[in-house]
């Protein structure tokens, strides 16, 4: 950072010090090198911050203003405000050893007043960015662009139901894609947080969805032919903004992504807060994904127990994170992803302490539940109890069903004559012990 301001003052870069350590700007968990599995832990991660939440959210909610100084916005011109996010962006990454970061177009710089100043402004501050992720190595996880915030798409983007509109969002996504390829962005995602109604009243659902699905093989051609090779994700999220959005959870959007023929490019960007404000645990969302080969990504962050909304805290939860760790680990890993702290601090942490904490305490969440998870999975009873609860499939007249060569009478005759099955545990207690030991 020589000759530039530093904006997190008096933090050196964060080491790995094991659990012993009592300096709160350490690792506990967190070793990037120590391989797991088979892997690094910071490749089974590749963990990237959102540009968004750390360093364009100041603390403002609807019901009040800023409380997080950010000075690195305190500049009156708006392209030397972008530089000096992306000075605070990398000096944030380089210290706490983040190889990847997320962002939405407008996050790097501000929306312009024409389509013109816009695009000026994103292609000035993409080459900044270029310079220093030469400087560091860091680099996008995935791009995207912000369909959402502008008052042109309050009814959609690519769904609205004015084709000028949607138009408007193909232009967007133009320029956030050839963004993402000219900063080496390994992915690209939609969330579609306008993507949905308000009210079936005025919505024709079947024509929106059609041009939804028109909209992403549009834009999906046009990566492939500037020669993007990542893929690209949907991230689920069943409502907020909107009522009701339509890429409402994995299956949800697995169904719309295979009804219209986008499998072979798309996957799944998992939310923990989304699968919770969808009535699923991030668990069950994980493993929907993976049961399709579509476990792309992550977008970590926890809800709140009591009051369900979209409050993106950083993780804390080490047995629910454990148990989330299992379904990956079983399910071979992300297929290309990684892990984005799509996560703000509260309101009311406002020391430049603060968004290390956040990061070091949701990096070691996830370190420790990996180190647990691939322990329960080949050390304890675990493997044997959950195998064996399938044990009737695995030979016989269970193996042929499983193939698909039992008829509903095979079925009958061998019920008849078997008798009443036996009743047997599911054992879940045990198995929750089991997890508890391990942490
Ligand atoms: C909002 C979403 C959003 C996406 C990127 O709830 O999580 O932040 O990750 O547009
Ligand atoms: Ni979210
Ligand atoms: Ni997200």
């Amino acid at each position: 950072m020589a000759g530039k301001k530093e904006f997190f003052q008096g933090i050196g870069k964060i080491p790995y010090e094991g659990k012993a350590s009592r300096n709160p700007l350490a690792f506990k968990y967190y070793d990037k090198d120590k391989v797991v599995a088979g892997k690094s832990m910071a490749d089974h991660f590749r963990f990237a911050t959102a540009y968004w939440h750390s360093f364009c959210g100041n603390g403002s909610d609807p019901f009040g203003m800023a409380t997080r100084p950010m000075p690195w916005l305190s500049s009156g011109d708006v392209m030397q405000r972008a530089r000096d996010k992306a000075d605070a962006a990398f000096e944030f990454m380089s210290k706490i050893g983040m190889s990847f970061y997320c962002f939405h177009d407008f996050d790097l710089v501000e929306e312009g007043d024409t389509i013109v100043e816009s695009e000026q402004r994103l292609h000035e501050i993409a080459s900044y960015l270029l310079e220093k992720q030469e400087e560091t190595g860091i680099k996008p996880l995935w791009g995207t662009a912000n369909l959402f915030s502008h008052p042109r798409y309050m009814n959609g983007a690519a769904t609205n139901p004015d084709f000028a509109v949607v138009s408007h969002a193909g232009l967007q996504v133009k320029n956030a894609l050839d963004v993402t390829i000219k900063l080496g962005g390994q992915h690209y995602v939609f969330w579609g947080g306008r993507e949905g109604y308000m009210s079936l009243l005025n919505t024709d659902m079947k024509r929106e969805l059609d041009h939804l699905a028109a909209f992403l093989h549009a834009a999906m051609d046009y990566g492939r032919s500037q020669g993007f090779t990542g893929w690209f994700f949907i991230e689920p999220k069943p409502m907020e903004p909107s009522k009701h959005q339509y890429d409402f959870d994995a299956a949800t959007s697995l169904h719309f992504i295979q009804s219209y023929g986008l499998e072979a490019d798309f996957k799944l960007n998992i939310e923990v807060n989304h699968a919770t404000l969808a009535q699923h645990t991030f668990q069950h969302e994980l493993q929907v994904a993976a049961n399709a080969g579509a476990l792309g990504s992550i977008d970590a962050n926890r809800g709140d127990y009591q009051n369900g909304w979209d409050t993106d805290q950083f993780p804390n939860n080490v047995y629910e994170m454990t148990e989330a760790m299992m379904v990956l680990l079983k399910a071979g890993g992300l297929q290309g992803g990684g892990i984005n702290f799509d996560a703000k601090l509260r309101r009311n942490s406002t020391d430049v302490e603060d968004l290390f904490y956040a990061h070091i305490g949701g990096m070691d969440v996830f370190a420790r539940a990996l180190l647990a998870a691939e322990a329960i999975l080949n050390d304890s009873a675990y493997a044997a109890l959950f195998t064996s609860r399938y044990a009737s499939f695995d030979s016989g007249q269970g193996l042929l069903f499983e193939k698909g060569e039992l008829g509903l009478t095979d079925l009958y005759a061998l019920a008849k004559t078997g008798g009443e099955p036996a009743i047997r545990s599911g054992r879940q207690e045990l198995i929750e012990n089991i997890i508890n030991q391990y942490l």
